[in-house]
């Protein structure tokens, strides 16, 4: 226990900065570990240990939960209490199907996150004004007490949907340790206010219904052996699907063993153009939309679309399959050809104007993937997170269409690639039918309900459910999850939002880890790490592979940390529903209910004890590979896609109306909807750039160091990963920087020092500073850690509300 004398600065030293830290705030010290408390071994203790692999008492299964879309199973090594090594998986081999699914260095890391000194020791709340970093620690009876009076009060003051549960992915691997605790607890009391999308997919999740008529997946990446031509729009699985296990192993093998020619389109040479392209597209960001435009156009005058799928299975490519009611002249080729409103054809000499990439390429480019049959055509989420991205998601999968891709073996939707999963019960976030509350606003503009919910209206903000909110966030619960600061856009804003806390009454944050988001907590409460709890993993895919694992405790709970499970029981008992949450069950009696059920659906599904002797229980795609959409394309009267015609709608009747209908205000102004997968010039666009006087697009690629935030506080992986800007010798030299040299990247929103990496593997005009890193400003508010976040803009995107997470506009400068 720390004396509030002694806590009055914020717990969050990284290891750079903990002595000096430490030193500086003396016992709020005991807030945090360090590693001797712990009885960790030291560096020299480790070497001599690895040389020497000593007996140890037990070896665990568990697995690497962070949200990487890999799964690793990791092997923990368990003496006198203490993990002392972290094994990889070793059960399978190198053929499809049966990958060993070995974690990366992250994974293998997992010792210096559990014995992290920022690992959160005891429930903290703050004693000064919110993030004022001003905190004293107290028992845990005192913070239940506390929580669970707060959440009585904004429930009868306000009502259910007040209560918000906050976007978080840091154990998204998990089960009952997946953050499902938190909303079945919410929901047992009379539900929360919901959101739809994620921070990863909203752009292209919204754009699914009106095209596809919902979420396809295309076909899955070892089905590309059967490709004549794989074609990837920003989409990175060899750094964004890393591990043994993630489709980084089928792409290199397919690769490897098929000699498929590849064609990657992004702004920068990423690790998947490095190991397996032909050919590097370079696009400036957000103007995939007009790339595709201008390779159609070139399609339609040399004769080389597939007319008959378009004209069988697609509506509004032409004025003749355009729906009733759909003015005149609004079709994709009438837009192509310059007949639409804005009277503009989309020659490749227009769309080399936008894209950066030149007319002849543009021409070469269609002829190759038009003429390659079958051709692969997926996108990864990069090209979709950004202002105009639910267009660009939309064109992606208008060239499939175009070039008759869909539904074939060796083809794709342009979509992500599909993969088969073994269907694991989950645990349940609520008893019934539906959560009790079904009023949603999108994962990303709560910031807006927290500022002013009741203006929030369905036209205006995307509330679903409702014309318009009743009421604004009152509280909020941030469980796994560094998107209360972080990873949201524009940290500047969200902070001064978080400041006044009258607008969000009270704010509990989770996590195992002392973040930047754990500053803006008025309780903060130390999880455990998943390795401190019982569980049962359903696992994850890689293309035609699922696999499942079982996490099993291999240590005591550290410090005074507790289970998700235990504080919403806790909890429960609180609000006197402990009965209906619980079902009388502990977490290691739903572990077996969830084993049991799986059992049900899939009957050679192992036992526990089997699938802890097994380690990890592989299933391959029992129908082959993942062919997405393929029903619909055997036969769509059949099998109609659920879109009002049953088809794909290149133009959308729904968007054409609420083109008409949404309300775009203030700084949102010029925001549109476009019933066409347009190319959108936006905001802190392409176009923008070149008269600003922040003359440089920024991205923030996900990095190979770690899994968003994840891992970013780690020595190691900092050491092999180092923050820093990528940046072309063009503009480098023209700014005066050299490769290594510290750097200040800035716009009017912020200021981040960084260190710059000079290198043509990123198009000229283009930045990218990995998105995050640790937001730590210094004294005179420059971001000393390097986070995106401080340079991004807060403006949630016209269709999906989503987060625009690789546009903005910057400059650079030699610190
Ligand atoms: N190592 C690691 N793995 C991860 C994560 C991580 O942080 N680290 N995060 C995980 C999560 S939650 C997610 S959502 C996924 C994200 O997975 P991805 O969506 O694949 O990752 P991104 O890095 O956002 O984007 C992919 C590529 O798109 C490029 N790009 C950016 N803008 C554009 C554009 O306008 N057009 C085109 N054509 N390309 C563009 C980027 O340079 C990048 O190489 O990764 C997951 N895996
Ligand atoms: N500008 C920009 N911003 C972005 C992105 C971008 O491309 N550009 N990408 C976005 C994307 S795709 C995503 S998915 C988000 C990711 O953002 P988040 O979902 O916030 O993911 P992380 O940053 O990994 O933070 C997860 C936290 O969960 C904690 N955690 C892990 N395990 C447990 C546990 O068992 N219990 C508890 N209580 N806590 C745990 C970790 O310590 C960590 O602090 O970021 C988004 N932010
Ligand atoms: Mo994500």
């Amino acid at each position: 226990m720390v004396t509030p004398q002694s806590a009055t600065t914020r717990p969050r030293p990284s290891r750079r900065t903990f002595l000096k830290w430490s030193a500086a705030t003396g016992g709020a010290a005991a807030l945090v570990s360090t590693a001797a408390d712990l009885g960790m071994p030291g560096r020299a203790t480790q070497a001599a240990a690895a040389d020497g692999m000593p007996g140890v008492d037990a070896t665990v299964w568990n697995a690497c939960l962070a949200n990487c879309q890999s799964r690793c199973p990791l092997r923990l090594q368990v003496k006198d209490g203490t993990v002392v090594r972290v094994l990889p998986d070793s059960t399978g081999s190198d053929e499809f199907g049966d990958f060993n699914i070995r974690a990366c260095v992250r994974g293998r890391n997992q010792r210096e996150r559990i014995y992290s000194p920022d690992r959160i020791k005891t429930p903290v709340r703050r004693t000064g004004p919110r993030g004022s970093g001003q905190w004293e620690a107290i028992s845990w009876e005192e913070a239940l007490d506390t929580i669970a009076s707060q959440m009585r009060r904004v429930k009868e003051t306000y009502g259910n949907e007040a209560l918000w549960y906050h976007y978080g992915s840091g154990s998204t691997g998990g089960n009952i340790t997946k953050r499902g605790t938190w909303p079945r607890l919410l929901n047992t009391y009379g539900g929360y206010l919901g959101q739809y999308g994620d921070y990863s997919t909203a752009q292209i999740t919204a754009a699914f219904p009106y095209q596809y008529g919902g979420w396809m997946a295309s076909n899955s990446l070892e089905d590309a052996q059967n490709s004549r031509l794989q074609v990837m729009f920003g989409n990175n699985p060899l750094e964004t699907r890393m591990s043994g296990g993630g489709e980084l192993a089928v792409v290199q093998k397919v690769r490897a063993e098929f000699g498929v020619r590849t064609i990657v389109i992004d702004p920068r040479y990423s690790e998947t153009a490095l190991a397996v392209a032909d050919e590097w597209v370079p696009v400036r960001p957000g103007t995939d939309a007009a790339l595709v435009a201008g390779m159609i156009h070139v399609m339609l005058a040399e004769d080389l679309h597939d007319q008959a799928f378009l004209d069988r299975y697609c509506v509004g490519f032409d004025e003749d399959t355009l729906p009733e009611g759909a003015p005149e002249n609004s079709s994709y080729r009438s837009y192509i050809e310059g007949k639409g409103p804005d009277g503009v054809e989309k020659t490749p000499e227009w769309a080399a104007g936008i894209t950066g990439v030149p007319a002849a390429r543009i021409r070469q480019l269609a002829r190759d993937i038009a003429t390659a049959k079958p051709c692969a055509i997926t996108q990864g989420w990069g090209s979709q997170r950004h202002a105009n991205g639910e267009n660009v998601a939309r064109a992606v999968f208008t060239l499939a269409a175009a070039t008759g891709n869909i539904g074939i073996p060796g083809g794709g939707n342009g979509a992500r690639e599909g993969n088969y999963s073994i269907p694991v019960t989950s645990f349940p976030l609520f008893d019934g039918e539906a959560p009790p509350v079904s009023t949603q606003i999108s994962c990303f503009n709560w910031i807006d309900a927290i500022d002013h919910g009741p203006e929030m209206t369905a036209v205006k903000d995307g509330v679903r459910g409702k014309d318009r909110l009743d009421v604004g966030i009152k509280l909020m619960i941030v469980n796994s999850s560094n998107t209360l600061i972080n990873q949201h856009n524009d940290v500047h804003v969200t902070q001064e939002t978080l400041r006044d806390d009258t607008k969000c009454e009270f704010i509990v944050v989770i996590d195992h880890q002392w973040t930047p988001s754990c500053d803006w907590g008025d309780i903060v409460l130390p999880a455990t790490t998943n390795f401190e709890e019982n569980d049962l993993i359903p696992g994850a895919s890689c293309s035609d592979m699922g696999w499942s694992i079982i996490g099993d405790k291999a240590i005591e709970p550290l410090y005074e940390s507790k289970t998700g499970y235990e504080m919403c029981t806790e909890l429960a008992r609180r609000l006197g529903i402990e009965e209906e949450f619980t079902q009388g069950r502990t977490q290691e009696e739903w572990r077996t209910w969830l084993f049991e059920q799986t059992r049900e659906t899939v009957p050679d599904f192992p036992t526990e004890d089997e699938l802890r002797e097994m380690g990890v229980f592989r299933k391959k795609n029992p129908d082959g590979h993942v062919i997405g959409m393929k029903a619909f394309r055997e036969d769509p009267e059949a099998n109609p896609l659920a879109t009002p015609s049953g088809k794909i709608e290149i133009f959308s009747q729904q968007l054409y109306e609420m083109s008409q209908e949404w309300v775009f205000e203030g700084d949102r102004a010029g925001d549109r909807l476009t019933a066409l997968p347009e190319h959108l010039d936006t905001w802190e666009g392409a176009l923008e750039a070149r008269t600003s006087t922040f003359p440089l697009q920024c991205i923030a690629h996900h990095y190979k160091g770690r899994t968003h935030s994840s891992y970013a506080n780690l020595p190691r992986n900092l050491e092999a990963h180092p923050q820093m800007l990528w940046i072309n010798p063009q503009d480098a030299e023209a700014r005066g920087v050299a490769n290594g040299d510290t750097i200040l990247v800035f716009n009017d929103r912020g200021t981040v020092r960084t260190q710059a990496r000079v290198t043509p593997r990123i198009a000229p005009g283009v930045v990218s500073l990995p998105q995050g890193a640790w937001y730590t400003p210094d004294k005179d508010g420059v971001d000393v850690g390097g986070n995106v976040n401080t340079l991004m803009k807060y403006h949630p995107s016209p269709l999906a509300k989503g987060n625009p997470g690789h546009t903005a506009l910057v400059d650079v400068r030699k610190a």
